[in-house]
């Protein structure tokens, strides 16, 4: 029997940074009540859906989402009560068709996508699926390598570190649950370390330490340390991911780089190449997500040349999961991965088209939550539906990040002897 929209409700709540958000409510005719929310990023692309603030400084600095709601409520709602909530594709473009606009700038990517999301969860619950299954078949199955941000840096903490975050990757481990072992553990061991050398322990948005350190190597050093210390072998049971984040200290989109340190200091692409070449001899690494800043396309092909034959190297705001872009990307060679952030492009079924386009190019794709989180878990089915292999979701503090590791333990449980987990 089809399952039938029967209410759609918007509502503003606050996210893991304490700022509003958009949360959905949507109900079916078969009595299904299900919500869902939106993240929120802080190192943007210049290219992301337009995520829709009221503007309002007497409400939480202008950061209000009052609009977006009302746009749920008043324009979306209207137009999909009566739809059948499987129709999740036709859904998204006849959201997509209501906004009119390249971006959604006129509805709001905050309001389009919780709806997106709200009615992907609706439709699995009334058909009693878990929603990993419901959007990625009966083959999905394979759990994500938690890539655990657990040092830093960048426009998401205070500290002196440019680069954004130091990811510790347990590729070596057998099984998801104890994959999330292994890291966690380094994530606590890694903080008695930095209590000894008297650096700070405190969080920075995505729950990794956010010590001022004494390079941006330094930081890799002391995560090796840790890794060591806690029973694993650096490269073999964990690895290293990085995300440099490079917008945030490009001086120009020619580039030209300025970073806070000494052994960095004024760069140029070409030295950023250097630099790559030099720590990836040193250090497990073995990806490296905006090594380059979103308009140093040339920088960007340069990287991925000299090292995109050793690690996946993920475009994340060079290519904003948006196809127009990936396309580009592919064409022109400047990657081998691209991050997939389902409020960047603004709806599921699109997000689902970025996935595709890098699977037909033999391209990794990197899901990912945002700086500003909720406590919703939507991410974690979403990464077991896709079959990315791989997901980052923060560290092992902050309940909004724990969530998606959560859930995706219970994932891992309900698939018993089918559960696979594997780096590639
Ligand atoms: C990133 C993300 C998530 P933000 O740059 O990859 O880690 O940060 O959500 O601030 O864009
Ligand atoms: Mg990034």
């Amino acid at each position: 029997m089809t399952k039938t929209i029967t209410a759609i409700k918007a509502m503003e709540i606050l996210d893991s940074r304490g700022n509003p958000t958009v949360r959905v409510q949507v109900e079916l005719s078969d009595g299904t009540r299900v919500a869902a929310s939106v993240p929120s990023g802080a190192s943007t692309g210049d290219n992301e859906a337009i995520e829709l603030r009221d503007g309002d400084k007497n409400r939480y600095a202008g950061k209000g989402v009052l609009n977006a709601v009302a746009n749920v409520n008043d324009k979306i709602a209207p137009s999909l009560i009566g739809v059948d909530v499987s129709q999740q594709a036709s859904i998204d473009r006849s959201m997509i068709e209501l906004d009119g606009t390249a971006n959604k700038s006129k509805l709001g990517a905050n309001a389009i996508l919780g709806v997106s999301m709200a009615v992907a969860r609706a439709a699995a619950v009334s058909v009693g699926m878990p929603l990993y299954r419901y959007l990625g078949g009966a083959g999905a199955r394979r759990l994500t390598v938690p890539c655990m941000n657990i040092i830093n840096g960048g426009e998401h903490s205070d500290n002196n570190v440019d680069i954004q975050e130091f990811m510790a990757v347990p590729l070596g481990a057998p099984t998801f649950r104890e994959g999330l072992r292994y890291v966690a553990e380094t994530f606590h061991v890694l903080k008695s370390i930095l209590k000894k050398r008297g650096l700070a322990t405190s969080v920075g948005d995505e729950g990794g330490f956010a010590p001022d350190l004494n390079s941006n190597e330094d930081a890799l050093e002391v995560i090796i340390q840790a890794i060591e210390q806690a029973g694993y072998k650096p490269g073999e049971d964990i690895a290293i991911a990085l995300d440099s984040a490079a917008n945030s200290f490009a001086v120009d989109m020619d580039g030209h780089y300025d970073l806070t340190w000494s052994d960095t200091g004024k760069m140029s692409s070409d030295d950023l190449v250097t630099l790559g070449k030099d720590w990836i001899s040193k250090y497990p690494i073995i990806l490296w997500e905006d090594p380059l800043a979103e308009g140093d396309w040339a920088g960007f092909k340069q990287f991925t040349d000299q090292l995109g034959g050793q690690i996946e190297v993920v475009g994340d705001d060079i290519f904003v999961t948006n196809t127009h872009y990936i396309r580009q990307g592919i064409e022109q060679g400047v990657a081998n991965s691209a991050l997939i952030k389902l409020n960047q492009i603004g709806t599921v079924s699109e997000s689902i088209e970025a996935v595709r386009m890098c699977r037909d190019a033999g391209w990794r794709y990197f899901i990912s939550h945002r700086s500003g989180e909720t406590e919703d878990s939507f991410l974690a089915d979403f990464a077991v539906a896709m079959d990315g292999g791989h997901l980052k979701s923060g560290s092992a503090s902050r309940s909004e990040r724990i969530a998606k590791y959560n859930r995706l333990l219970e994932i891992e449980q309900e698939l018993g002897e089918s559960a696979l987990y594997y780096w590639k």
